[in-house]
């Protein structure tokens, strides 16, 4: 008797009609024979998936470029599907499960054919941890099962493990013929089901990331009582050796994963890195919040990356850890054979090669790597892994911290009054938006707890349940906001970010531990300035004192912004957060007064 597993298999197979099935085990073998296939035999759009780099400089690295129209998310035809809209909310693409299901199989009927199905078995989480969940991804391409092979947990064993049970989370992943109008990426969380089809790109087809981690994994957390987030998790070792652990959530490349590689520029300091873009979070017997990162591999923006802004991630690249690291859409060094961005170490090469594989034309004002072009690579392979990156019980949440790109108003730091408070804080962030996903790059977009793209469901309700967590803690982590970006008049950085991050996370642990005090403002908590480490750095009091003002009239503007943002989930906006947003309006009118 075929497994249920066997049987889903069969059905997909049956619908895609690919060549060839494989099973992938997982072994680096296998991860290497797969990018051999994909050097010599595989094509997409008539060029090789892959293309060997420089083994001496980069060990084990190789040059994917994906097709031109596909390099970045497309939320736009990106969907949840239950049989009812309200549940998606407003923040989410619907449609309904069965109109989406006869487009999707019109699109995927035949779409393997000429090409391999590799069946994926992985875990999102140690497979020894209570939180973590076997999946399984089918895919027709040689990028997505390395890309996958170094993002998870993929192993023969989670067959077994899955058995004969249907209590595995499936995706199925073809690149069709990357045709933009026939590219859709389906989520159907009442069917544990992933269905993307026409795209190759990292959150569109790495179905265990974005799709699975964050939205399918949200609604999960609805049912059972959890959070999956997007957020960096961290260990800040102080001078005395204690280890603090804390989670930030940023948008998609606003530094999160500097963050959790960061060099302290703070001598004693050192930060011990667990994940840098997913965390799920458990309340614990203990009434404290826990968290695992159910990945196993970075997929971190290239450009700016180099020795000055994350020595970390340069020394996690140039590793010879056995595993296959992917550059994607960056240039390539012609004389050298190296990959190259811009922001890169060292200067611009004399022979360039762009990320389409053309020579670079230096009269013209574009980019030799495209701007949202990506490494994979193993997270084994980071010098700074904690020790506890593998704990199946993950580890203990002291502080949360919400950032975005604001280049006015928002404060390098502050601390929320409680739970609620931090709640409203998270709910009403913005940042100027990015290349990580195809849309207009700088406009202000609200993206509370860095979420509004992967929150599978109305963000009315998980606000809700953001709050219902924090009535089932005891000690619950403190909440802050951090915004490293603002710029004076002149259009600079005020403050250095990188490495200096660290005197902020200093005096996060200092009011966690009770150390700091701070000062009140309508918003939150901000330091005061003798609370916060300086030595060494160049920055006068007056910019301290600007890093840390409180406009009365630049909030009160934000707050009819964040009104109009909010008014949206209608029905189910929590009132606790509406009773927030009252008390801050107040608050702000009686400081306009004083
Ligand atoms: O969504 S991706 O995983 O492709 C990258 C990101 O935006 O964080
Ligand atoms: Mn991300």
């Amino acid at each position: 008797m075929a497994t249920p597993l066997e049987r889903w298999v069969d059905e997909q197979a049956k619908l895609t009609k690919p060549d060839k099935i494989y099973w992938c085990n997982g072994s680096l073998d296998e991860a290497r024979k797969l990018i051999e296939i994909g050097i010599r035999e595989e094509r997409i759009n008539g060029q090789p998936v892959f293309q060997e780099l420089n083994q001496k400089a980069w060990p084990n690295a190789y040059l994917h470029r994906s097709h031109p129209t596909d390099v970045a998310r497309t939320e736009h035809l990106t969907y949840v599907c239950y049989p009812d809209r309200l549940t998606a909310g407003p923040n989410n693409n619907w449609m309904a499960p069965e109109e989406a299901k006869a487009m999707m199989r019109k699109l995927s009927d035949g779409c393997m054919t000429g090409r391999t199905m590799y069946v994926l078995p992985y875990m999102m989480g140690h497979p020894d941890s209570p939180y973590a969940k076997a999946c399984i991804q089918l895919t027709d391409t040689s990028y997505v099962a390395v890309s996958m092979r170094i993002m998870t947990r993929m192993s023969k064993t989670i067959i077994k493990r899955i058995g004969n049970s249907d209590d595995f989370v499936r995706g199925l992943h073809s690149i069709g013929d990357l045709d933009p109008e026939k590219r859709f990426i389906m989520h159907f969380p009442l069917e544990n089901f992933v269905w993307s089809v026409g795209s190759g790109y990292g959150g569109n087809a790495l179905l265990g990331k974005k799709c699975i981690s964050l939205r399918m994994a949200s609604w999960l957390g609805l049912q059972e009582g959890w959070l999956a987030e997007h957020m960096v998790i961290l260990g800040i070792q102080s001078p005395d050796g204690e280890v603090t652990y804390v989670t930030a959530a940023m948008p998609s490349a606003c530094g999160k994963t500097n963050l959790a590689m960061m060099e302290s520029a703070l001598p004693g300091y050192k930060i011990w890195t667990l994940g840098d873009d997913i965390a799920w979070l458990n309340v614990g017997p203990d009434g404290r919040l826990w968290a695992i990162n159910p990945e196993a591999g970075f997929f971190g923006v290239a450009p700016g990356t180099s020795m000055k802004t994350n020595p970390n991630m340069m020394r996690t690249l140039k590793k010879d850890g056995f595993c296959p690291t992917i550059f994607t859409n960056t240039a390539l060094n012609g004389d050298t054979n190296e990959p190259w961005w811009e922001g890169s170490d060292g200067a611009r090469p004399k022979n360039l090669i762009d990320w389409q594989g053309k020579p670079w034309d230096r009269a013209s004002d574009t980019k030799a790597a495209h701007p949202n072009s990506r490494f994979t690579v193993s997270i084994y392979n980071t010098p700074t892994l904690s020790e506890e990156a593998d704990n199946p019980k993950g580890v203990p949440i002291s502080a949360m911290i919400f950032g975005g790109k604001r280049t006015k108003l928002i404060p390098l730091v502050c601390e929320s009054f409680d739970w609620p408070n931090g709640v409203f804080a998270a709910a009403r962030m913005g940042s100027e938006t990015t290349a990580a996903a195809a849309h207009r790059v700088g406009v202000l977009r609200r993206d509370p707890m860095a979420m509004l793209p992967f929150c599978g469901y109305s963000m009315g309700d998980y606000f809700g349940h953001w709050l219902k967590i924090g009535k089932r803690m005891t000690k619950p982590p403190k909440i802050f906001s951090v915004n490293w970006f603002r710029q004076d008049d002149s259009g600079n950085f005020m403050w250095p970010g990188f490495g200096d991050n660290i005197r902020v996370l200093e005096w996060i642990i200092k009011m966690v531990k009770g150390s700091a005090k701070g000062r009140r403002t309508p918003i939150g908590i901000v330091p005061n300035l003798e609370e916060l480490n300086l030595t060494g750095l160049n920055i006068g009091k007056e910019t301290m004192c600007k890093l840390f003002e409180v406009n009365p009239e630049g909030w009160k503007h934000e707050l009819g912004e964040v009104k109009t943002f909010l008014r949206q989930f209608a029905d189910k906006m929590p009132e606790e957060i509406w009773q927030q947003y009252k008390d801050l309006e107040k608050q702000l009118s009686e400081k306009q007064l004083s």
